[in-house]
C-alpha cells in the first residue's frame, strides 16, 4: 500500500515537472531580454517609455537618453530571473561632464541605469552609470527575487545608455548585509580615511577604468595610498561553508608593506584566517579585473550556525598600497536541513517495517 503511494507520488512529480517546463516555455525563458536590434524600443518588453528615450546606433543598436533639457525614464516589465542567478547588461553613459576624466567617482547623481527587486516599485538592488562612450559590461545578483525590473533614468541635461539585457543561472549564494557596497559604506564599521564607495575608479597610468564586480558600486583604497584604514562587516552566521569576494589591489612589497589584507575575525574578534592583499602582480597593470579570493570557514574552525566578521584592512602607505573589493557573499556548501534527516529517519523506519 505505502509502495503504491510512493509510485503515485513520483507520477505527480514527473507532472508538476513537465507542466514546470510548458510554463516556463510559456512565459519565454529567454537568456536575452532585449537588445534593442529590432531598432525600437519595443512596448511589448518596456512598460514606460519617456519620449527622451530612443534606439542609438553605438557598437550595435542601443537605448539610449537624449541629451538636452527633456528628462525622463525608460521602465522594462518584470524579468524573470532563476533562483540564485543574475541580471547582465552593458551600460554607458554620462553623469556631468567632469566625471568622464581620469580620477575617482562615487554614486551617480542625474542619470543612472537601475535594477530593481520585483516591480518598479521595488527597492532600487544596484545604480550604474560608466561616465564614458564605451559600453561596460555589469551583473546584478537577483538577491531571491524572482523577477527585477531594468528603469533607465534620466534626470539632467546628460544621458545614459544601456544594451543586451539577459540573465544568466548562478549557484547557491547570499551576499552578506550590503555586501556589495550598493547602499555605500552602510552596515560596515570603517576607521581611517582610506576607504571609498565609487562607481569608477581610473588613475591615469591604467589603461581601463575599474567598475563593480557586483552591482554599481564597490569599494577602494586605491584614490591615496597613503592613507590607512580598515572595514569590518556586521556580524556574519555560517549557514554555507565559504565565505567568497572579488578583491584587487597590491600590498606594498619592495616599496615597504605587506600589511593590505582581507581577515575572518571569530565571535571574540579573533583573527582566525587571513588572506594578503597582493593581489595583482607589481608594476602590471590591473585593467579593471578582479580576483575571485574565498575564505574556507570550516578550515578556519567556525561550524554551521557560528558568528563571525569579515575585515578588509589597508596598512600600508607607500606605493602599491591600496586594496579594493566588492561581492562578499557565502558560498558553498548549504547543510543539509533538518527535514532530509527527517526523510533519512522515516526511510529506515519504513525498512524496519518491512522486516
Ligand atoms: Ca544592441
Ligand atoms: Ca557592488
Ligand atoms: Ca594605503
Amino acid at each position: 500500500m505505502k509502495f503504491v503511494i510512493i509510485i503515485e507520488g513520483w507520477k505527480m512529480k514527473k507532472i508538476i515537472l513537465v507542466l514546470s517546463v510548458v510554463f516556463l516555455t510559456g512565459i519565454a525563458w529567454a537568456d536575452v531580454y532585449d537588445n534593442f536590434e529590432s531598432g525600437v524600443i519595443d512596448s511589448a518588453k518596456w512598460a514606460s517609455i519617456g519620449t527622451n528615450w530612443g534606439i542609438l546606433d553605438s557598437d550595435t543598436k542601443i537605448a539610449w537618453s537624449y541629451p538636452g533639457a527633456v528628462t525622463g525614464s525608460l521602465v522594462s516589465n518584470e524579468i524573470a530571473v532563476s533562483e540564485n542567478g543574475y541580471l547582465t547588461l552593458r551600460v554607458n553613459g554620462h553623469d556631468g561632464s567632469t566625471k568622464d576624466a581620469d580620477g575617482f567617482w562615487g554614486a551617480v547623481e542625474n542619470h543612472w541605469v537601475e535594477v530593481r527587486g520585483g516591480g518598479a516599485d521595488g527597492p532600487v538592488l544596484a545604480r550604474i552609470n560608466t561616465y564614458e562612450n564605451t559600453l561596460r559590461s555589469f551583473k546584478i545578483d537577483a538577491r531571491g527575487y524572482s523577477t527585477v525590473t531594468v528603469v533607465g533614468v534620466d534626470n539632467g541635461s546628460d544621458w545614459v545608455g544601456m544594451d543586451d539585457i539577459a540573465t544568466t543561472t548562478g549557484t547557491a549564494h547570499q551576499l552578506i548585509s550590503n555586501g556589495s557596497f550598493e547602499s555605500g559604506l552602510t552596515n560596515w564599521t570603517t576607521t581611517g580615511t582610506a576607504w571609498q564607495a565609487l562607481v569608477k575608479a581610473k588613475p591615469y597610468w591604467e589603461s581601463t577604468p575599474r567598475f563593480a564586480s557586483e552591482g554599481g558600486l564597490f569599494v577602494s583604497t586605491y584614490a591615496d595610498e597613503s592613507l590607512t584604514g580598515t572595514m569590518t562587516s556586521e556580524a556574519i552566521v555560517v549557514t554555507q561553508d565559504t565565505l567568497t569576494f572579488d578583491a584587487a589591489g597590491y600590498s606594498g612589497g619592495p616599496w615597504g608593506g605587506g600589511n593590505n589584507r582581507f581577515e575572518i575575525l571569530d565571535s571574540e574578534f579573533n583573527v582566525i584566517a587571513t588572506i594578503l592583499g597582493d593581489i595583482g602582480a607589481q608594476g602590471v597593470l590591473q585593467g579593471g579585473t578582479w580576483v575571485e579570493k574565498s575564505f574556507d570557514l570550516l578550515a578556519a574552525g567556525l561550524n554551521y550556525g557560528d558568528t563571525f566578521y569579515f575585515r578588509a584592512i589597508d596598512g600600508d602607505t607607500g606605493s602599491y598600497g591600496w586594496i579594493a573589493f566588492d561581492n562578499v557573499r557565502l558560498t558553498g556548501e548549504v547543510p543539509e536541513p533538518a527535514t532530509i534527516a527527517l526523510f533519512s529517519f522515516g526511510i529506515l523506519y519504513c525498512l524496519k517495517r518491512k522486516k
